[in-house]
């Protein structure tokens, strides 16, 4: 792995002498790397290098075209509010023949950015002031990119939360059962079969005219935002490979089931997991607040059923990946992609004893608004 990532770093424009790299983060996607450079005088510089995943990702080009232009169009507004672009958005660094990404002799996709220093991103909430910023972040992130000209994205990950195309490919995992586990998960599969009706909630609504399509990020969980760990606040949008058309309450309603939790995505103890009703409305007060008015009634009213919808989907996005033996998300463990799942199926359940709190909770800041 050292000398391929030694062939790899002389590709970009690295500043100063590479030291040394280390997996970094915990994406289930991307293999991650934090490399060290040295500069001259001695002081340190340190970039991100990713792999891109590109069984996930299929036209990787067109995934850094939508980024390379989406961080420049942020790094414009950041600017003209008075932001610092070099903390606030990712930098793309070029590759020394001007191109956004390399490919290696193996034919592997490769990004660098900048890394952006004394920030840090969680996994679990720990403080629930915290999990307010991040909303606020992404709400704004929402807000920025309002005026963007979404025709122009690549589609990265076509039908990424078509909940009831994701809901037909489940149902026929389920039936093929490649590695003969769906004995052992009936339970699992009965509690996404019975709620069905939920897989074709935000694709009616939109067949309808209710709801549209604007430029989301489609991936909001707590890890994917830096927070300044000085100031403790938000700071910058990170993870941009499925930033294309898609629903506000997607973005919404993914925080939630991840950073709402009072338990780790794969908690094995149940009885740890629950959706803190406190983190559910820090959430929904920072993003409300955070996309600045942009939000439609209807859209405010849907966030509730964003967060349920969103939380329904991964869990079944997991089960169907351990039915069909682990080939999407990282695993660790033998039986990682079935906690995860189970994790999010309990979120679920609770969310279904909570729903009037929750509708409450939406109602207040909904109002607060006008
Ligand atoms: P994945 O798609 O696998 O989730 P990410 O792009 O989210 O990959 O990166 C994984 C982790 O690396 C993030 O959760 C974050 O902690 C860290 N990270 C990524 N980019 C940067 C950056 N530019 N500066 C600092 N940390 C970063
Ligand atoms: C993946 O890339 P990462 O780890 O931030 C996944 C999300 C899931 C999430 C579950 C491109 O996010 O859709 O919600 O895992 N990203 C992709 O933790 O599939
Ligand atoms: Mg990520």
């Amino acid at each position: 792995m050292e000398a391929l990532i030694m062939e790899v770093v002389e590709h970009f424009c690295f500043q100063g002498t590479y030291k040394g790299k280390k997996p970094w983060g915990s994406g289930h996607i991307n293999d991650t790397y934090l490399v060290t450079f040295e500069l001259d005088g001695g002081k340190q510089k340190r970039y991100i290098l990713q792999r891109m995943n590109k069984s996930i990702f299929k036209e990787p080009e067109q995934l850094m075209e939508n980024i390379t232009s989406v961080t420049g169009f942020l790094r414009e507004r950041i600017r003209e509010n008075g932001g610092d672009p070099d903390r606030e958005t990712l930098h793309v660094i070029p590759t020394k023949d001007g191109g956004s990404y390399y490919v290696d002799a193996e034919g592997e996709y490769w990004r660098a950015y900048d890394f952006i220093e004394d920030a840090v991103s969680y996994d679990l909430v720990e403080r629930p002031e915290d999990f307010y910023e991040s909303a606020l972040t992404f709400g704004r992130f929402q807000r920025l990119l309002a005026d963007y000209p979404a025709e122009t994205l690549h589609e990265t990950i076509p039908g990424f939360h078509d909940t009831r195309a994701r809901f037909e490919a489940f149902q026929k995992a389920v039936e093929e059962d490649v590695c003969h586990r769906a004995d052992s998960v009936r339970d699992e599969i009965r509690f996404v079969l019975d709620r069905e009706e939920l897989s074709g909630y935000f694709g009616d609504l939109q067949k309808r005219g209710e709801i549209g399509l604007r430029v989301t990020h489609n991936d909001t969980k707590l890890n994917n935002v830096l927070m300044d760990k000085k100031t403790g606040k938000g700071l910058c949008v990170i993870d941009l490979d499925t930033v294309m058309p898609g629903l506000a309450m997607h973005d919404f309603g993914d925080s939630i089931r991840f950073g709402a939790s009072t338990a780790l995505e794969d908690e094995k103890d149940l009885d740890k997991v629950w959706c803190d009703m406190h983190l559910f409305e820090e959430y929904t007060k920072g993003f409300i607040e955070g996309c600045g008015g942009k939000l439609t009634p209807k859209e405010i009213e849907l966030l509730p059923m964003g967060a349920k919808l969103m939380t329904y989907e991964c869990g079944m996005r997991f089960l169907m990946d351990y039915l069909q033996g682990d080939v999407y998300f990282k695993i660790h463990r033998p039986e990682h992609n079935l906690d995860r799942a189970r994790t999010q199926f309990k979120l679920v359940s609770d969310m279904e004893n909570k729903w009037q709190t929750m509708e409450n909770i939406v109602k207040k800041y909904a109002a607060a608004k006008n």
